[in-house]
């Protein structure tokens, strides 16, 4: 495994310098920030992301996330020219040393919480869902965190319309069409695509999600065998769903987990939860069984601390802040040694 940090480039207020002192970091995953949606990343973007990763000996082999078009998902006609465009920006980053890319093919929203900020009785915060509340919610007039693109009113309205006409099994073909048009590029330019699961993993506003459990990968694979379709395997994803079974997925799909983010979740009710440390007892999840899993598995990919809490009077962008994130990292080196030293399968 390649253990790596987020990065949000320039823009991040952690310096890449901070970031390669965290022990046995190999890299960053970032992404070119300022191209919009379906327009192809120049080259040249792309080079001088890496050449600042190279300045502070950081590895640039992940990307997260090339944004998928909403007309792709929604699979309209200009699908085709977004395609080819996406293609090309993986061409390119493959040029510039790329070998990973995250995406994800969630309806109009990325990832959602409903407090960014809840309260630990130790002092820290982090964040939180909770299902009444989110229910409670107007999408006409939301503005939330982690989104690659806000919409006005009036676009949010339009697209929450159109996709009224796509059901899961259109919007799962339309993915289907989406990876069979890139999957070339894959192959000439050597990136594996890593498709991240819904955040959390049921449908939101009456939205459709596909990617939330073992069932979804399974048919997701027999769809597109291609080696280079895959998953970016996230442990706080698809643990808010309470029925997926995450060390038996971390096993049976270790060769086709490209990317493992891993976190920490504590339910407080049946879909609502804080997000907590990484550490195992620190909530519900059993990062120690899922680590040693995919170790058993034969898992080969990159890791990255996923969602930290605010510690230490940090005030970090909601999830992405230094300390509890470097913390992460450090608790999962150690499990990860472990675990393929062997000391994990005696346990
Ligand atoms: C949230 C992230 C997501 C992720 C995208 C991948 O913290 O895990 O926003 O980057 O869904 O496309």
């Amino acid at each position: 495994m390649k253990m790596t940090f987020r990065w949000y480039g320039e823009k991040d207020g952690i310096p890449l310098r901070y970031i390669g002192q965290i022990p046995n970091m190999s890299g960053v995953v970032t992404a070119v920030y300022d191209t919009p949606v379906g327009e192809v990343w120049e080259l040249e973007k792309i080079k001088r992301l890496k050449a600042l990763c190279d300045g502070a000996g950081l590895e640039m082999e992940v990307i997260e996330s090339v944004p998928v078009h909403e007309d792709i998902k929604l699979g309209k006609p200009a699908r085709d020219g977004l395609i080819r465009n996406y293609a090309q920006t993986l061409r390119n980053l493959g040029a510039a040393g790329v070998k990973c890319v995250c995406y994800n093919f969630m309806p109009v929203f990325d990832w959602l919480r409903t407090d960014l900020k809840t309260p630990a009785a130790d002092g820290s915060n982090s964040l939180s869902y909770n299902h009444e509340r989110l229910l409670k919610l107007d999408p006409k007039n939301l503005r939330l965190p982690g989104w690659d693109e806000s919409y006005t009113a009036e676009e949010l309205n339009g697209l929450l319309s159109e996709y009224g006409e796509v059901s899961h099994e259109k919007l799962f073909e339309n993915l289907v069409y989406f990876l069979n048009g890139i999957m070339p590029a894959c192959d000439e330019a050597g990136i594996d695509m890593a498709i991240h699961p819904d955040d959390p993993p049921w449908d939101m506003f009456g939205l459709p999600r596909i990617i939330t459990g073992a069932e979804s990968y399974d048919r997701l694979i027999r769809a597109v065998p291609n080696r280079h379709n895959g998953f970016t395997f996230c442990t706080g994803s698809l643990g808010a769903g309470r029925e997926n079974d995450l060390p038996a997925i971390a096993k049976k799909y270790a060769r086709r987990i490209y990317f493992a983010h891993i976190r920490q979740l504590k339910f407080c009710g049946e879909k609502d939860f804080t997000e907590a440390g990484h550490y195992t007892g620190a909530g519900d999840l059993d990062i120690y069984g899922i680590v040693k899993a995919l170790v058993e598995g034969g898992f080969r990919g990159y890791v990255r601390p996923d969602h930290g809490r605010n510690i230490w009077d940090e005030d970090g962008k909601p999830g992405y802040g230094l300390y509890d994130r470097a913390l992460g990292a450090c608790y999962l080196n150690g499990l990860f040694e472990a675990a393929e030293k062997g000391c994990g399968s005696k346990a």
